[in-house]
């Protein structure tokens, strides 16, 4: 994930170009790179976001920092609460959130057009996608592209014999679900309003409570308005956190590998440590260029690592599983998409926690990363349909998900069933992290691909600090000057680096996983208020549209040649 600032204006759709301008999404298109913002500027900072951001990121760490276990097991209890009795809401939101689009799509409201009559599309398909899939994702695909299927083959869903034939079919199956169209549904819903707003209303939003005044209306500028700011905030940590306490490890066995250096706290810590520091020297520095850099490596690299590994692994095997997972998940797409095993709470019949542990997780994790990852696709949308804008992100998201888990998570259970190598007790014996490096150092010239994936991951996290530290400056700003200021953004980039610390050494990723969703709750119901606030915005404008009211909408309307 990356922002990086755009110096000139696009003039061609080509990748590259698509990729630099994908990093300024909440700034000024010509931002001013040279001229940053040293000064302390307190006035800038809207403080009741600020602050009440910080007494809720406190009052959650603080009392794990100090008690850790009963801490682990509050969150845990809370965890139980949630998912046993909400699970359903979350998984209701995701269902929502995909026939809602699906009806936007093919409604006059889809038809509107996010731009003036004749703006052309700003950028082409391709680029659209890479940046699209940039935006969106971060190094936590490559932990469970590489590793999901391993635990789905043991504890598989529907009450399937584990490691059976049939677990292997859902095992390469439910991590396309994961990462595919609900998902994906998920991260474009809050793109509409925001879309909309900035180009079709031309009131550009970077607060999320901007983005449902429609339904709010004055309700915004009160408490409510911060509530709903620090809702975002503390949800976008819980879910940056997720990922930057997966990733770590991973990046730490990577280290491990090359080097021998023992995976300790201390190390996990360490590397933590210094993807904030890349990130915080290039930004501190103006070398913002250096990020822009990384993040294009970033793309060549993990297409590199995808096609290596779909060439020179068992690339037969690997087409034909991917395939037939696509079937099998087309086939069973609202099965999974509902299932709750609402028989696990009855005497006598076995509970697996699957749809909890997995689906609730996964909505909820994605859930807290949506209203950011709105504002990235509604920025480079302009010249798009509202059509053009869900169906991309619903088809060519799922594809980006479909190569990762297809090429990644079938070579390892390849390396599984044909016998080569035994990633499941690997698994056993020394975690997820260290099974998905013995993983890659299974390819060809393994070390040196281990050396890539790491450094990969490394690279995704830095980014990762880069953007969700730009966004969450941005929000507690009340105005900004193609940057959030600088203080402002290292302060949060080293916030987001301590909530994973913490959760790091008070242990187990399910406290992570509830973190993530015990944080995400009350994003349901922000969603809900952004796909109103879309709706009653967009027919207010069409239902003026017709009365000629309204110059700035214009509705894609098949001309008559
Ligand atoms: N999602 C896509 O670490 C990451 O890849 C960030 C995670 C929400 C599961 C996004």
């Amino acid at each position: 994930m990356s922002i990086l600032t755009s110096e000139d204006k696009i003039q061609d759709s080509n990748l590259e170009h698509a990729l630099r301008f994908l990093h300024v999404i909440t700034g000024n298109e010509e931002s001013n790179n040279e001229r940053i913002v040293l000064s302390m500027n307190t006035k800038l900072i809207d403080w009741p976001t600020f602050i009440g951001a910080l007494v809720v990121l406190l009052s959650v760490t603080i009392p794990l920092i100090l008690f850790p276990e009963a801490g682990a097991e509050v969150i845990n209890m809370a965890n139980t609460f949630m998912t046993g009795n909400f699970g359903v809401l979350y998984m209701i939101m995701g269902l929502l959130a995909f026939v809602f689009l699906i009806y936007v799509a093919f409604s006059k409201n889809g038809k509107i057009k996010l731009g003036n009559k004749d703006d052309e599309k700003e950028f082409g398909n391709l680029s659209w996608a890479g940046m699209l899939f940039a935006a969106g994702i971060g190094s936590s695909i490559l932990y469970w592209a590489m590793i999901e299927w391993a635990y789905y083959y043991q504890g598989p869903p529907f009450g399937v014999t584990p490691e059976s034939n049939e677990a292997i079919e859902w095992a390469s199956t439910y991590g396309i679900f994961h990462w595919g169209p609900i998902a994906w549904a998920i991260y474009t819903l809050p793109a509409l309003p925001i879309a909309y707003f900035y180009y079709v209303r031309k009131k550009p939003v970077l607060k999320i409570s901007e983005a449902v005044r429609p339904v709010l209306g004055k309700l915004v500028d009160g408490p409510l308005g911060v509530i709903i700011d620090v809702l975002f905030i503390f949800g976008l940590m819980g879910g940056a956190g997720t990922t930057l306490a997966l990733g770590t490890p991973m990046i730490a066995e990577g280290v491990h590998h090359l080097t021998g250096i023992p995976v300790t706290l201390g190390l996990q810590a360490g590397i933590m440590l210094l993807c904030t520091l890349i990130f915080a020297v290039s930004a501190y520095s103006g070398l913002r260029k250096g990020i822009k850099v990384l993040s294009d490596i970033n793309l060549w690299l993990a297409l590199f690592i995808l096609l290596f590994i779909f060439v020179f692994g068992p690339t037969i095997f690997i087409s034909d599983t991917t395939l037939s997972s696509i079937g099998t998940l087309a086939d069973n797409f609202f099965r999974m998409a509902t299932w709750l095993e609402p028989l696990g709470n009855l005497a006598g019949f076995t509970q697996t926690g699957f749809p909890e542990s997995w689906t609730v997780f996964y909505w909820a994790w994605w859930l807290v990363y949506a209203p950011f990852v709105g504002l990235f696709v509604a920025r480079i949308s302009r010249g798009r349909t509202i059509q053009e804008m869900i169906f991309g992100t619903m088809i060519y998201g799922t594809i980006g998900s479909i190569l990762f888990f297809g090429i990644m998570g079938n070579f390892g259970l390849y390396l599984q069933l044909s016998g080569t190598f035994d990633v499941i007790s690997h698994m056993d014996e020394f975690g997820a992290p260290a099974a998905i490096i013995a993983i890659v150092n299974q390819l060809p010239m393994g070390s040196i691909m281990v050396g890539l994936f790491t450094i990969l991951a490394i690279i995704f996290l830095a980014t990762t600090f880069d953007s969700s530290s730009f966004i969450l400056a941005s929000v507690v700003q009340k105005e900004i000057q193609s940057e959030p200021m600088r203080w402002n953004r290292l302060f949060w980039a080293f916030t987001l680096c301590f909530l994973p610390l913490v959760l790091l050494f008070i242990g187990g990723l399910e406290t992570l996983q509830t973190a993530s969703i015990v944080a995400g709750f009350p994003i349901i119901f922000i969603m809900a208020l952004l796909a109103w606030s879309f709706m009653k915005a967009s027919s207010t404008d069409i239902k003026e549209t017709n009365n000629y009211k309204s110059p700035t909408i214009h509705i894609n309307r098949k001309e008559k040649k």
